[in-house]
């Protein structure tokens, strides 16, 4: 009789953002959807979307992680000014929002969960993560801030709630696309990424992930 492959039924969770900030689109969600329901080795790409609200993303992440079980969970946010896709080395517990989110809130220096640590490292092999990325001549750093937001509030959540030494999770933030760099039409030019390297620059992650 053969051994069941222990990840024949797994999947891993992959969430994206709805837009923000005025903008139609993010990129994180068209990555997101873009490898949703392809197999990483056996096993599966969910992908779910979250809000950019303080007061709701964290608990549409809980509820993903509990409905779905995922063996590894990687979350995807638009970090419009970057050129490149940059997996985040830390999240920290404060909530300083530049602009308001998507329901109007804009909290200051408040913490992501009272009386939390600092900051979480993220769960990722960072450095596997980028020398394979760069092997695949797709740009990318590490980068050491996810910043206040959102992203931010999000990644700190998953590393309190359901990051573990032996599981793989964390946060990657990827440049614009460039129809949202045409549409905003600044100078010099917000630096963007098509969408199909960032497609295949997740992707790759993920492989990495999953080994
Ligand atoms: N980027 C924002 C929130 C949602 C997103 O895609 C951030 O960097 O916090």
């Amino acid at each position: 009789m053969s051994v069941a492959d222990p990840f024949a039924r797994g999947c891993i969770l992959l969430t994206g953002f709805e837009p923000f900030g005025g903008e139609p689109i993010n990129p994180s969600w068209e990555v997101a959807q873009s490898l949703a329901g392809e197999m990483i080795g056996s096993v599966r790409i969910e992908s779910v979307q979250l809000p950019c609200v303080f007061a709701q993303a964290p608990q549409a992440l809980q509820e993903a992680l509990i409905q779905l079980s995922p063996q590894a969970v990687l979350c995807l946010g638009q970090a419009e000014g970057r050129s490149e896709v940059t997996p985040e080395r830390v999240a920290i517990n404060v909530m300083q929002a530049r602009i308001p989110d998507n329901a109007g809130a804009q909290p200051q220096e408040e913490p992501v969960v009272s009386n939390g640590p600092t900051a979480y490292f993220s769960g990722l092999p960072l450095t596997r993560i980028l020398h394979h990325l760069r092997e695949q001549t797709i740009p990318a750093s590490i980068s050491n801030t996810a910043g206040t937001f959102v992203c931010n509030q999000v990644f700190y959540w998953l590393q309190h709630t359901w990051g573990r030494a032996d599981r793989r999770s964390g946060f990657v933030h990827l440049p614009c696309l460039p129809e949202q760099a045409a549409r905003m039409a600044t100078t010099p030019a917000c630096p963007s990424l098509p969408l199909a390297v960032q497609v295949r620059a997740v992707r790759e992650i993920l492989r990495v992930m999953a080994t």
